[in-house]
């Protein structure tokens, strides 16, 4: 694999599942794939989880590896061209990049949406920057639109939990007073559509997914409805995209309870964190009938698998 900036750059979806499944199994096996090489991971937004397990994964792997919080360790980066740089911004992403990717084999790369141009994020303006000048393999950790090594762990976490070959999977928006991101809902609903599970995507009117992601999934406004019979509850908040960035409502009776979650097959509820408690999710569901921790810890079997993929082509 070049790069994993998306869904897009997987050759067979289901084998890199497997080879989650299969690090998990062995996470040392491949230690000298890595030797002397190195991968730097830049962050422009905070991380718990993405940071950790890319970082986990990466020294499984045997590879060394660089942290750089973009703008506060570092210059801010002009992503512009033909610019004047008489702003905050020291540094250009050309030069930025280049040296960067002199220093690395690999380079991975958070950038949230701005939420502010829905133009200028669904181009993905700062990892195709990074992709065009690094010279090296990018890896996608949240960029504006997808979180491809989220969406790998949920497959991979699907895999493990499913008690039937064609579950029934309802994605499902949740109450939030800011404006988060739609990245993590566009990959799920990207990825899922590679499989042949049930897909179902609820969510208040409004806050439709972008054709591009959604396809043809089936949408349901009413939650209660979609949410029957489902094998997994995947809860994810996210801004509205028609009316750009905008939060819409925060009905508060789309929180998932355990009442919503007797309307399941016996549900599990899925979350890429972090989660508020009691504001998208109760306390009683999180605590009994959830598998996000579980999901979490995929992160660093998703990130070895691809990792693995990248390295074997290098
Ligand atoms: C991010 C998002 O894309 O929704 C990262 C998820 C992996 N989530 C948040 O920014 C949550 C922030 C909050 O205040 O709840």
């Amino acid at each position: 694999m070049k790069n994993f900036i998306s869904l897009h750059d997987v050759e067979n979806v289901q084998e890199l599942v497997q080879e989650g499944l299969k690090q998990k199994q062995n996470p040392f096996a491949d230690q000298k794939l890595g030797k002397n090489k190195t991968i730097g991971l830049l962050f422009f937004n905070p991380s718990l989880r993405t940071r950790l397990s890319t970082q986990k994964a990466a020294q499984n792997l045997g590879m060394n590896v660089m942290i750089m919080n973009v703008g506060q360790d570092s210059w801010q980066l002009e992503m512009d061209d033909d610019v004047i740089m008489n702003g905050d911004k020291a540094e250009h992403v050309k030069e930025a990049a280049a040296v960067i990717g002199s220093y690395c084999d690999i380079v991975a790369v958070r950038a949230f949406a701005g939420l502010q141009d829905r133009d200028a994020d669904y181009r993905e303006i700062v990892i195709e920057k990074f992709r065009q000048y690094a010279g090296v393999p990018i890896v996608n950790l949240e960029s504006a639109t997808r979180h491809p090594c989220q969406s790998l762990a949920d497959l991979i976490t699907i895999e493990e939990f499913k008690k039937t070959a064609r579950p029934k999977i309802v994605l499902t928006w949740l109450p939030h007073f800011k404006p988060l991101p739609q990245a993590v809902a566009n990959s799920f609903a990207e990825w899922v559509n590679m499989t042949d599970y049930e897909f179902v995507i609820t969510h208040p009117e409004g806050y439709d997914l972008s054709s591009q992601f959604a396809g043809n999934t089936k949408v349901i406004y009413n939650q209660d409805e979609a949410l029957k019979g489902a094998d997994f509850v995947y809860g994810k908040n996210w801004s509205s995209y028609t009316q750009y960035g905008q939060v819409l409502t925060q009905d508060p009776s789309w929180m998932i309870t355990k009442q919503k979650m007797d309307l399941t097959n016996n549900g599990l509820f899925m979350h890429c964190l972090p989660v508020r408690r009691n504001l998208k999710v109760t306390d009683e569901v999180l605590d009994n009938q959830s598998v996000v921790v579980q999901q979490a810890a995929n992160r660093e079997w998703s990130a070895q698998a691809v990792l693995k993929a990248i390295l074997s082509g290098l």
